[in-house]
């Protein structure tokens, strides 16, 4: 027997301990990108972190790929009230790309081929809690999820999952990316229903 009514889902989702307040239970997995999905190879893909000394560093595929991927599975929020819950990711743990990396600065604002951005403490990419996502659910991230390689911080709402991830610049203060300049909230916790501000 199952129960797959509306009436159902409804008392589910109260009953479900892992959904966010305000969120329902979706189990395929939407699209949503403002603008035209960017096309990278993986031959010309690379990733930068900016630090306040003008040091670049730098990551190409490879050099990503050699830092050791591991996975996770993991339930995402979306701030248009879609959750998935268990899904398999693998990537590399924002703690090894860090390892190298020295700065005083406390936020960091991720950058996207195509211009997307979007701003998080650097607490939050630390101690396994985020990745830089190269496959989902057993295959490789398709162009229209981000792929060849997305941020995933999936303590946070979707949106501070930069699709197409190029690069993180260290910044001194909390500034806005592209969604929280057009009113999402600064920071996005599901959990305290930080949707806008
Ligand atoms: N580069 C980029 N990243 C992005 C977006 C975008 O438009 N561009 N949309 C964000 C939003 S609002 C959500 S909900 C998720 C959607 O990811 P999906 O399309 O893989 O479900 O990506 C986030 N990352
Ligand atoms: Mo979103």
């Amino acid at each position: 027997m199952s129960f797959t009514t509306r009436g159902f889902s409804g008392r589910r989702r109260e009953e479900n301990p892992r959904l966010p307040p305000g969120q329902t239970l979706f189990d395929d997995w939407p699209v949503l990108t403002a603008g035209p999905t960017p096309h990278v190879d993986t031959a010309d893909w690379e990733l930068t972190i900016q630090d306040e000394t003008g040091t670049d560093h730098r990551w190409d595929w490879d050099g990503l790929l050699a830092l050791g991927v591991e996975d996770v599975t993991v339930d995402i929020h979306c701030v248009t009230h879609w959750t998935k819950l268990d899904m398999a990711w693998r990537g590399v743990s924002l703690d090894k790309l860090f390892q190298d990396v020295e700065s005083e600065h406390e936020f960091v604002m991720a950058r996207s081929y195509g211009g997307y951005t979007t701003n998080l403490p650097l607490e939050d990419l630390l101690d396994g809690k985020a990745w830089i996502a190269t496959e989902a659910e057993g295959d490789p991230l398709g162009p229209e999820h981000g792929g060849p390689a997305r941020l995933l911080v999936p303590h946070l709402y979707f949106w501070k999952s930069a699709k197409w991830i190029r690069g993180l610049t260290m910044m001194a203060d909390d500034e806005p990316g592209f969604w929280e300049q057009n009113g999402y909230h600064l920071y996005g916790d599901p959990w305290k229903e930080e949707r806008y501000w």
